[in-house]
């Protein structure tokens, strides 16, 4: 598999760079951590090392050092499209390398031929209750694939620890395969009447998932091309990457960690807030039976906060600037569909919100993140049920997810064990209260 092999070239640099670090350079101090950051989320405390991408406060994300306008102009394209294929975004997180046509192409031959799901898994799903969310849908599908993991049957025969990322490689490029076709089954049983779109093997694994959804639909494709880009890895320590990576470290396999990934997205302060901002937006659409004017729309947004909710799309933990990703999207609908009325309100929402996010005087980030024009761009092309887009997200971030894991493994990282403290200790330390007893 070519993946495997562009990895298995560069691993041995790679172990020893790792290793003089960790032999050499073991017990020289990257930071500090101070009572705050233990009490807000471990914010800002480096972790983790992920090589795949890395978030600059003042500029975006980079995945594997190349900025999204410039990835969507290096990656490989689909034909006939503008846009990547999804098999060379695979190969850049994965290999450190923007792919040929032909190798972005080998990675989608191999999708193809993994691509069946067992018939258990669209049976789990039918057998859901209505009122399950599709991410817990999605979440329980990837999860109930574990009965194929290659990683499980090959560590109970005794895997060599120096095989662990081919078998959690194996079982990545399934899960990838699958997925499209398990997102699009749901989305289709939930929406569509159970009426199902075969998978059109012709097409690429981008095109082929938003036929699946959306039947016939070129400009479609294109977006669900770009989508799949944007949205495949962001940095190691967001909810749903660390999530990712701390399941994985207990060697439980990679559908385990994505499923339990997957369970993080869904939460509004991250993946869910694709959902979150399109409901936000129809909600101000119709309570102004149409577009606001801008004054409108500012007293309502204040409103909105006083109210003590948050305005969904907008802030970020680590962004400081307006996202790339979002800008990404914003060219694409200015392309496509400028005049849409949805799309026109979530512009009017990014001239108005950020200063009065500004205002609070607390908010760090006042400007939109990935998630605050994804949705209107759904909506546009029919995809309206907004429970569904975080399941899009989730789709797409397998990528990202995946990729960090089989390097953490190639890489022979250990079970991750941080270390949690009493309320009492910290008072100790601070030195509010005497040192107990038994205590150093
Ligand atoms: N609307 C209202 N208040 C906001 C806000 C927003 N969009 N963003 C931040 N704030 C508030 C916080 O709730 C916090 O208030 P309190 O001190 O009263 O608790 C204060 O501003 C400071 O927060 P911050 O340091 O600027 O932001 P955090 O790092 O704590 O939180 C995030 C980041 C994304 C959770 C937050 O900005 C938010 O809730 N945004 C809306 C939801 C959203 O868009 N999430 C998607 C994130 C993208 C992703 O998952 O990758």
């Amino acid at each position: 598999m070519i993946i495997q092999d562009r990895i298995a070239a560069k691993l041995p640099a790679w172990r020893e760079r790792v290793q003089r670090l960790i032999k050499e350079f073991g017990s020289v101090k990257v930071g500090e951590v101070t009572v705050e950051q233990i009490y807000s989320g471990i914010r800002g405390v480096q972790i983790n090392v992920s090589d795949i991408s890395y978030i600059d406060p003042q500029e975006g994300i980079r995945i594997r050092g190349y900025t999204i306008p410039e990835i969507l102009e290096k990656l490989p394209k689909a034909q006939g499209s503008q846009y990547p294929l999804a098999g060379g975004i695979f190969y850049l997180l994965m290999v450190d390398e923007i792919p040929s046509y032909a190798e972005a192409m080998e990675v989608e031959e191999e999708w193809r031929r993994r691509s069946r799901v067992p018939i258990y898994v669209y049976d789990l799903i039918r057998a859901m209750p209505a009122c399950a969310h599709p991410m817990t849908m999605f979440s329980q599908a990837i999860l109930a694939l574990n009965c194929e993991s290659v990683f499980a049957e090959r560590y109970n025969e005794g895997m060599q620890k120096s095989e662990y990322w081919l078998a959690t490689l194996d079982d990545s490029m399934n899960l990838v395969a699958k997925a499209p076709n398990i997102a699009a089954f749901i989305y289709n049983l939930r929406y569509k009447g159970g009426r199902q779109t075969r998978p059109d093997f012709d097409l690429d694994w981008s095109a082929n998932f938003a036929n699946m959804l959306v039947p016939g639909n070129e400009n479609y494709r294109d977006l669900i091309r770009l989508f799949i880009v944007l949205h495949s890895d962001h940095e190691g320590a967001n909810v749903s990457a660390h999530t990712a990576q701390l399941v994985n470290s207990a060697l439980s396999d990679v559908y385990y960690s994505t499923s339990a990934a997957m369970c993080g997205l869904a939460g509004p302060l991250h993946g869910l807030a694709n959902q979150e901002c399109l409901r936000w937006l129809e909600g101000v659409y119709s309570r102004f039976n149409g577009l606001p004017d801008k004054d409108q729309l500012a007293n309502f947004a204040r409103d909105w906060l006083k109210s003590g909710q948050v305005i969904p799309g907008y802030g970020h933990p680590v962004l400081r600037v307006t996202d790339p990703r979002f800008t990404a999207q914003m060219i694409f609908g200015n392309e496509h569909f400028p005049d849409d009325s949805l799309f026109t309100l979530a512009k009017m929402v990014y001239e108005v919100v950020p200063g009065i996010l500004i205002e609070t005087g607390k908010v760090k980030n006042p400007w939109p993140n990935v998630d605050a024009l994804s949705g209107a761009i759904q909506h546009h092309y029919g995809v309206n049920e907004y429970d569904f887009y975080t399941v899009l997200f989730g789709v797409s971030r397998i990528m990202g997810l995946t990729a960090q894991s089989v390097w953490a493994r190639a890489l022979g990282k250990p079970i991750e064990r941080p270390k949690s403290l009493t309320t009492r200790m910290l008072e100790e330390i601070v030195g509010i209260v005497p040192v107990s007893e038994g205590s150093e």
